[in-house]
């Protein structure tokens, strides 16, 4: 190609970008998180835009940064005290060039249009490089479960359901957990959903449990799906989790199954927290304590150091960053690491951090990784074997036929390296080599573009 053209396509696309992106955020005013991650996409869009004038010419940028569909809705429900409470009901269906939209509900005090659009968004291209048939959605309400006795959670979640089990279904949208929604939200919401329809459609949801269909590692997809892409991205490098001194935040779904593969790879996990704080166990983090505080007698993390008494537990959850690691998984929340956190675990000798949560790190820590030659593994890429084992819990419940878990442990373990490859491939086809924002961002756009133009203006 002509570089003078190149160039010129180059720009064509940045002020594309630029003038989409104000749109975005010019019509959706104060959702802070929704702009952050379209502008983390959008941005790292430029190369594959300069060199495919259609997306532009067929508008797929103004298209994809609008919601097919954002329900909101009232959800009222009666407390144990007999007070009447009222919460605030999301789903944002987002885009379903590839299949059924797909995404789990949170239910945490901080949901809002923002946080929601901004998961759904990223489901988007998460989804489209698992390689399977789904499309991105996303919901929650602003519930806060902690505290709750059993009989709230239900009487909260038939509520919810019984206003979205008009929106959901097999082929059309199917909600899984996030934060705040594990088995026991998940199976009170199936639960009523099959009341209401009079049916057993047991694909509309995913992370049901076991014993109803429910998919054999789906539990721990998502934290087993973390290391593993992790452990491509530093043997690429020649290094491993062997000997390797981890620190892994939050201490919920997926920090657990990440603590749990980290040290069977022979990393040694020194650190994890909940939202109050940390706890740090210089002998390695035990396992089977935090998920048994955790999963079953969902207490706080400041109660490991009752039964390993040489750990210490440190008020608030940020200070976590400052522990010196080789490599940092944040599995909590978004922007749990800013560009000061950044900084510190760059002096403190960092040599790969994976996101485990969604959009954990902010656009300015980024910048800092890539700057410092950290390696970065993103959370769409990096995080999306919880959603693929989804989507194998869909298959299994259409064959009405179960794997076993090393079968669909197996399958993640490929589907994670194949996530690695598509992505560095996209990063050196477009010439940013080893960046794997731009390649993971470029694979799942590509997929869901071409797509959306084989459909039509819809
Ligand atoms: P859980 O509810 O099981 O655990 C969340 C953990 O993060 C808890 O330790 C919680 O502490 C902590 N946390 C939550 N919010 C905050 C906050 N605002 N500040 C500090 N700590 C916080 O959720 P998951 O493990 O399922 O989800 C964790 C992250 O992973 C989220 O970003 C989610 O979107 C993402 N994710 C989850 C997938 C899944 O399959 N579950 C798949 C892909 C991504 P506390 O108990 O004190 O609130
Ligand atoms: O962010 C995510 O990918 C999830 N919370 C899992 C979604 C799913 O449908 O399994």
């Amino acid at each position: 190609m002509n570089p003078m053209y190149d160039e010129q396509n180059v720009a064509g696309a940045r002020k594309y970008v630029q003038e989409v992106y104000e749109t975005v955020v010019n019509r959706n005013p104060h959702e802070r998180e929704f702009h952050q991650a379209v502008k983390e996409i959008f941005d790292s869009l430029v190369p594959i835009l300069a060199k495919v004038p259609e997306y532009r010419q067929l508008g797929i940028l103004e298209r994809i940064s609008e919601p097919e569909r954002l329900i909101t809705f009232r959800v009222p429900w009666v407390d144990d005290s007999g007070k009447v409470q009222v919460n605030r009901g999301f789903r944002v269906q987002f885009n379903s060039a590839l299949g059924p939209y797909k995404g789990g509900l949170r239910f945490h005090p901080s949901v809002n249009a923002s946080i929601i659009k901004f998961l759904g968004f990223e489901q988007i291209f998460k989804n489209s490089l698992t390689g399977q048939s789904i499309g991105g959605g996303k919901g929650g309400s602003d519930f806060d479960p902690k505290g709750k006795s059993d009989g709230e959670i239900m009487r909260f979640a038939q509520s919810f359901m019984t206003e979205l089990y008009k929106y959901v279904g097999p082929d059309l949208d199917v909600p899984a957990g996030d934060i705040g929604v594990g088995a026991r939200e998940i199976g009170f919401m199936f639960g009523q959903y099959k009341r209401i329809r009079g049916g057993y459609e047991a694909g509309v949801f995913t992370g049901k449990g076991i014993g109803y269909g429910g998919s054999l590692a789906r539990k721990e997809a998502t934290g087993y799906g973390t290391v593993y892409f992790v452990d491509e991205m530093l043997q690429s490098k020649g290094l491993s989790f062997d000997g390797a001194k981890v620190v892994v935040s939050g201490s919920g779904n997926v920090a657990i199954y990440a603590i749990q593969k980290a040290t069977q790879f022979g990393g040694k996990v020194v650190a994890c927290s909940d939202s109050d704080g940390f706890v740090y166990d210089e002998h390695g983090i035990r396992f089977e304590t935090v998920q048994r505080l955790k999963e079953v007698e969902r207490k706080r993390i400041s109660e490991y150091v009752k039964e390993h008494p040489h750990a210490i537990y440190v008020e608030g959850c940020e200070k976590i960053w400052s522990i010196p690691c080789d490599i940092a998984l944040p599995c909590a929340t978004q922007n749990e690491i800013d560009e000061k956190a950044a900084k510190l675990l760059v002096a403190n000798g960092v040599k790969a951090v994976g996101e485990g949560a969604n959009m954990p790190s902010t656009l300015e820590a980024i910048d800092v990784f890539h700057n410092a030659g950290v390696l970065f593994a993103p959370a769409k890429a990096a995080n999306a074997g919880g959603v693929a084992v989804s989507a194998l819990e869909m298959s299994q419940n259409s064959m009405r036929f179960s794997w076993r878990f090393h079968e669909v442990d197996d399958k993640l373990r490929e589907i994670m390296k194949n996530i690695y490859k598509d992505s560095i491939q996209a990063a050196e086809e477009f010439g940013y080599p080893n960046n794997l924002v731009v390649g993971s961002n470029i694979a799942g756009f590509r997929k869901v573009a071409d797509a959306m133009i084989a459909h039509g203006i819809i």
